[in-house]
């Protein structure tokens, strides 16, 4: 994944953001803000520090952060999760943990990027691709 995550990213495509950030009890003002905004992506990996920063119209988030090592993160929506991070093959998967735990996964290609995100019962589903 490292060889093909670097670089600027656009959300593409989104399936069931809504219902994923209702399982992690985002609330309706901030629900109608997630499902609007089609944020772009920008990752960088330096001397095996991991940087993504997602920023869109109302929001700017950043997390660095090293496989294998946990951090504390607050995510766009706000909430307080303490993160973990592995490799598998061309995929960035990161547990999460707090309130709800979620599992986020980037599965990456050269043109695009898989999101998907899963808590409780819910798979969502967002594409990203390559600016
Ligand atoms: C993603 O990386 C998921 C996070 C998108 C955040 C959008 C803004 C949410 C504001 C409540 O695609």
């Amino acid at each position: 994944a490292a060889e093909l995550a670097p670089g600027k990213w656009e959300l593409q495509s989104s399936e069931n953001f809504d219902e994923y950030m209702k399982a992690v009890g985002v609330g309706m003002a901030k629900r109608l803000i997630g499902n609007q905004a089609k944020p772009t992506v920008e990752i960088s990996i330096v001397d095996g520090v991991w940087r993504i920063t997602t920023s869109s119209a109302l929001t700017k988030v950043e997390v660095s952060f090293k496989i294998g090592e946990e951090f504390e993160e607050t995510t766009p929506d706000g909430r307080k999760v303490k993160t973990i991070s592995r490799i598998e093959g061309n995929k960035l998967i990161q547990e999460q943990k707090g309130e709800v735990d979620t599992h986020v996964e980037r599965q990456f290609s050269k043109d695009n990027f898989v999101l998907t995100l899963k808590a409780k019962d819910v798979v969502c589903t967002r594409v990203y691709k390559r600016v």
